[in-house]
């Protein structure tokens, strides 16, 4: 594997010594039980959130895509999406000023200036979204059809971490390969999707940082749900 980038790097070790990411036994969205479990509500010092805004935003710069708004689904994508707008503004002002960030209410509000979004109007707009883990793309799919719903156009998507799953499947046979989460999204909408970190980069960069059990753990729960894709 290609060796990862310097701010990569940076984000991964931060990310175990803030106990972000965990080891142990974790129940997912999905119904998978994981050995790791990557809580990016966990985030929440300055040291912490100026290094995920970091990682963002330079994940963010190197990548091809048009856009006018960032968008954090609610909840935990909102303090992504907020810091990784101003970390781009201040990387390279020049560029990013005028970037702008969105997010949406779990419930819409009746009163004062009401609505379902906070943050810059999306109608007509490039919105790149913002959130923190893919596993089966469930979250994600409802951010697109929120988003769409709003007149905004769909840019890409980032993520934190992409975990590198097979979708579960509709029979509940988890045994048999499957396709990616993040390729099924990517086929379906037509949308440039990325990762800071992957799995492969977890397993990889973990190595003398946490306790050999915990990586072999993580490395046959990855040969178990690991997609084809
Ligand atoms: P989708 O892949 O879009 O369904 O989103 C998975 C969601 O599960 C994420 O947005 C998280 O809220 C949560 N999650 C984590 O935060 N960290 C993990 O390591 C795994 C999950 C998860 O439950 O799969």
């Amino acid at each position: 594997m290609s060796e990862l980038p310097q701010y990569k790097k940076d984000f991964l070790k931060s990310a175990i010594d803030g106990n972000i990411l965990k080891f142990g036994s974790f129940l997912l969205k999905s119904g998978r039980t994981s050995p790791y479990f990557f809580n990016a509500g966990d985030f929440y010092r300055a040291d912490l959130l100026n290094s995920i805004s970091t990682a963002y935003a330079l994940t963010i710069d190197s990548l091809p895509i048009q856009y006018d708004i960032i968008f954090g689904p609610a909840y935990k994508g909102i303090p992504l999406a907020t810091a990784a707008t101003i970390k781009l503004g201040q990387i390279n002002p020049d560029k990013y000023a005028s970037v702008e960030y969105s997010f949406d209410r779990k419930e819409a509000k009746d009163h004062g200036e009401g609505g379902n979004i906070v943050g810059a109007p999306l109608k007509g707009k490039r919105v790149l979204i913002v959130d923190d883990v893919i596993t089966a793309g469930t979250a994600k799919r409802e951010a697109i059809a929120k988003i769409e719903k709003e007149g905004g156009i769909v840019a890409g998507i980032v993520v934190a971490l992409d975990r590198m799953e097979k979708l579960p499947a509709k029979d509940g046979d988890d045994s048999k390969p499957g396709p990616s989460a993040l390729g099924e999204l990517k086929k379906e909408y037509n949308l440039p999707i990325y990762a800071i970190l992957t799995l492969d980069d977890i397993i990889e960069g973990i190595k003398g940082l946490v306790g050999e059990e915990d990586i072999k753990r993580t490395e046959e729960y990855r040969e178990k749900y690991k997609a084809t894709d």
